[in-house]
């Protein structure tokens, strides 16, 4: 048990996600990590009472295109029903060569189109993992500034669950699956539930 006084205060009321309609958007950049973090959050939203039908899943090729693709879902372009994967930017992926190393981008599945369906929040989901370069801090940087603008731009929560990690180990641990003894626990999931439920709270009382 820790005893960090960091993470969310405990839940107000009793959250119930039975009405609420959440897309998740990941990248597949680093999967390892980006599965865990997704699993772990569907796991936290089925457990909060949101319905599997009321999960939709898209998927991009890194995180740098989070942004773009969390506006296309709110905007309801390329949405498909059901906790199932697809490429919400297929055309860019097949430009993108498979990589052997665990840092690695797995092949598109194809984009699936269906009518609009609002949602009351989105999910992005992704693992940065510090390279030798500064590509980490630019992509960083853009990435965590342009989902602040989406959802400030659409009204549409879009809950950050992307990872900043400096190591590959620092990624693992915090997606709950560690190398070591110490597993981690899956630092996304574990608070994207209450968040984006608690988020939702907080708009209605507006
Ligand atoms: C290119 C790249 C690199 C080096 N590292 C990561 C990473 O650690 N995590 C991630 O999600 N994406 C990475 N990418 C891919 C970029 O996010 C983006 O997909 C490409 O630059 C194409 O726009």
């Amino acid at each position: 048990m820790s005893d960090s006084i960091k993470g969310p205060a405990p839940a107000p009321t009793k959250l119930d996600g039975s009405s609420l309609r959440i897309a998740i958007v990941h990248s597949r950049w680093n999967k390892t990590v980006v599965d865990a973090l997704v699993a772990g959050t569907i796991k936290k939203l089925k457990e909060t009472g949101v319905k599997e039908s009321n999960i939709v899943v898209q998927s991009v090729p890194g995180s740098f295109e989070l942004p773009l693709a969390c506006s296309k879902v709110i905007f309801g372009s390329h949405v498909q029903a059901g906790a199932t994967a697809t490429d919400l930017l297929g055309g860019l992926s097949s430009l993108m060569s498979p990589n052997p190393t665990s840092r690695t981008s797995t092949p598109a599945p194809q984009i699936a189109t269906m009518p609009h369906q609002p949602f009351d929040a989105v999910i992005a989901i992704g693992v940065l993992i510090k390279g030798s370069t500064m590509h980490f801090e630019y992509i960083c940087e853009s990435v965590s500034h342009a989902l602040m603008r989406v959802q400030l731009d659409t009204g549409v929560p879009v809950i950050f669950g992307v990872l900043t990690a400096l190591t590959d180990d620092q990624a693992l641990e915090r997606a709950g699956i560690g190398r070591g003894a110490n597993k981690g626990h899956n630092h996304g999931a574990a608070n994207l539930q209450f968040i984006v439920l608690r988020f939702n709270l907080f708009l209605a009382s507006l």
